[in-house]
């Protein structure tokens, strides 16, 4: 059952969660599962503080009793769900449209967990929608710029970003380069976030048929 799996992928990420630590909560219906369990902890007395990825975290970090703080400089440890991941911690995410600041609370994080159930587990990321969150003044020139590197982008339709902005999905061919791919993006004036994870994620918990795995990256590259 997918809803146990993410559960138990979100509570073997939590038991890492030590008194004291600033967590950063993840977006999604996985990283849900993290944060109804660090609320249960932190009603029974654990003293932590976090940051919220998303307004939905916020609300959802709020009505658990999480109490939340701005973006520190440094946060001890991240739980956040993906769309796909691969044995070596790669990740894309966004389909919930938050990877903007899910890759700022995964860079500032000294650890970073990605949950998911084992359907997001793939041999090589790549067959996921690789959303580019855009600047509105921008979005015909990024659109622009992400055909030419062959990644058919669509328009997110009705979504608008905790930030204001919008979201463009691309598609690339399968066997892309994804590091240099990253770098691309990230060299577009106007794109302004991107949901390939490459370096973010230190470890990972999949959960399939009740059997959770952990996937640990090596040196970290950041
Ligand atoms: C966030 O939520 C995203 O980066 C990812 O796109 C999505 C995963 O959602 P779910 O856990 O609901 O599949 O973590």
């Amino acid at each position: 059952m997918i809803e146990t799996d993410k559960r138990l992928a979100a509570l073997a990420a939590v038991a890492e969660v030590r008194a004291g630590m600033i967590v950063g909560l993840g977006t999604g219906s996985t990283a849900a599962f993290a944060i109804d369990a660090l609320g249960e902890q932190v009603r029974a007395g654990l003293m932590i503080s976090a940051v919220a990825t998303s307004l939905a975290t916020e609300r959802h970090a709020r009505a658990v009793g999480i109490p939340l703080i701005d973006l520190p400089a440094t946060i001890d440890l991240t739980i956040d769900g993906a769309d796909e991941i691969d044995d070596a911690c790669h990740a894309i995410k966004g389909a919930g449209g938050a990877m903007l600041r899910e890759k700022i609370v995964a860079a500032a994080s000294a650890r970073m967990l990605v949950i998911a159930d084992g359907s997001k587990r793939v041999a090589r990321i790549g067959a996921a929608k690789i959303p580019v969150e855009v600047l509105p003044f921008a979005e015909a020139f990024v659109a622009a710029r992400l055909a030419d590197l062959g990644g058919a982008p669509v328009l997110r339709a009705g979504f608008v970003t905790d930030q204001g902005n919008r979201i463009l999905d691309c598609r690339f061919p399968v066997d892309t380069d994804m590091r240099a791919l990253a770098a691309e993006i990230a060299g577009i004036p106007g794109a302004l976030g991107h949901g390939l994870f490459l370096s973010e994620v230190d470890a990972a918990y999949i959960a399939s048929d009740g059997v959770v795995t952990r996937l640990e990256r090596g040196a970290r590259t950041r």
